[in-house]
């Protein structure tokens, strides 16, 4: 018998074990005649089920969920920073690579998943339901693994398909909260599951010479669903992959100047004002402010280079690119581009990406550009005419269209 210890006294280990005691002790048997329908002994009669194929697929699973976490993370660090955060501006098609990666491994993911939730939902069916409150617990865990997975998955190719509809949220806050669910459940479901995953690799059970599809044929199947999604869709961003992609929303080719639009001038509401000859760009810095026509940027120093546009929703595209470099800009109104940085705004009035912050590593980077032509001809109206920003290693949010204004910002 457990007595209560004396004020003073250390916990006896009795009485420490005594909550999780009550949490493994065993619940009441549910009536048998609700053990229906798949709830029935042996309602699952497949023998391609085991605990080492959920095992192998379920690493698979995880390791892609881990490089899209990771990926995603990054990119969106680079669009809100954090103080300690620094990103680079070289390797210039970096951020091109990471947010591919990003789109490739979450959509590879789907049928990877849908096969592992295939080789356990019988589970779902388990008798009884809850054996006790820690196993209780832990179904209620992997139900909200599953939720958020799902939802990132759908939410992800509803974003690459710009089909924002049936979310009550903006997308990307969404996304990123869910993110750190998923993350976390996941974690929670491979510390549980981690002993039965290392007892399938050790000690697989001996496979049932069976009629049909083999484990191994399954997982082929499985791997061979994902490989075609990926070469069915990496072509958005890998160029010589596009003429197999027929499920990419973007080729890297369509579009004015054979480079993809993402918003239109017509739909940002700046045709009149990009189109008017008053156009100025207007730059503001410690010495003043200077305004700029078109042809004054024109008349400036020239600078050629080729660097992509690659979009968060996951297809780039590579453009030859001619203009201003930022930093002679920001000489001109008395900056100092080795340390300044510079905020970027668009003719357009309201929307998300009428702003952007150029840090200093990308105001330093000689890549760095406001340009005027595109492929040889000028910029077409709905990739930004008069002029737009175009930097190495940045995602296609911050290269504003149809910039109006730069304000330099001196290092404090
Ligand atoms: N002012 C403004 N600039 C913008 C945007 C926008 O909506 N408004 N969209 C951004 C996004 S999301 C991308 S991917 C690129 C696409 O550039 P493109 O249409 O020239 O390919 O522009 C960026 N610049
Ligand atoms: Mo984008």
């Amino acid at each position: 018998m457990v007595r209560d210890a004396h004020p003073g006294m250390t916990t006896s280990p009795a009485r420490r074990n005594r909550l999780p005691n009550l949490l493994r002790q065993p619940l009441p048997q549910p009536p048998e005649a609700l053990r229906l329908g798949p709830l029935r002994e042996g309602a699952f009669p497949s023998t391609l089920r085991s605990t080492r194929l959920t095992s192998q697929l379920g690493l698979a699973l995880a390791v892609a969920f881990t490089i899209c976490f990771l990926t995603g993370l990054t990119s969106h660090f680079i669009q809100h920073p954090p103080s300690w955060f620094w990103w680079p501006s070289r390797p210039a098609g970096l951020y091109r690579f990471t947010q591919g990666l990003h789109v490739i491994t979450g959509l590879a993911s789907i049928p990877l998943l849908g096969a592992k939730l295939w080789s356990v939902y019988p589970r779902l069916f388990e008798w009884p339901p809850a054996r006790s409150i820690v196993h209780a617990i832990e179904r209620a865990s992997i139900a909200l693994l599953v939720a958020s997975a799902l939802f990132q998955l759908i939410g992800g190719v509803l974003n690459i398909a710009r089909w924002y509809g049936p979310l009550p949220f903006y997308f990307t806050t969404g996304h990123y909260w869910v993110a750190w669910l998923t993350v976390g459940a996941l974690l929670v479901h491979v510390g549980v599951k981690l002993p039965v995953v290392r007892e399938a690799f050790v000690r697989p059970a001996p496979e049932e010479p069976g009629r049909g599809l083999s484990r191994r044929g399954l997982l082929g199947t499985v791997g061979a669903a994902a490989g075609v999604i990926t070469l069915a869709t990496a072509g958005q961003t890998i160029t010589p992959l596009a003429p197999v992609s027929v499920l990419a929303p973007r080729r890297s080719t369509s579009g004015p100047q054979r480079l993809p639009v993402n918003k239109t001038a017509a739909g940002a509401g700046v045709r009149d004002r990009a189109l008017d000859p008053a156009y100025r760009l207007t730059i503001a810095g410690p010495t003043g402010e200077i305004a700029l026509s078109l042809d004054g940027l024109a008349a400036l120093e020239q600078h050629t280079v080729v660097l992509p546009i690659a979009c968060v929703e996951g297809w780039s595209a590579t453009g030859t690119w001619t203009g201003v470099r930022l930093q002679d800009l920001i000489v001109l109104a008395g900056g100092d581009p080795e340390t300044a940085s510079a905020e970027v705004e668009s003719l357009e009035q309201g929307g998300r990406y009428r702003t952007s912050t150029v840090a200093s590593p990308h105001v330093r980077d000689r890549w760095t550009l406001i340009a005027l032509r595109l492929n040889g001809a000028p910029l077409d109206l709905d990739h930004g005419y008069p002029a737009r920003l175009i930097a190495p290693n940045r995602p296609g949010v911050l290269q504003t269209k149809w910039v109006a204004r730069i304000t330099v910002q001196e290092a404090s």
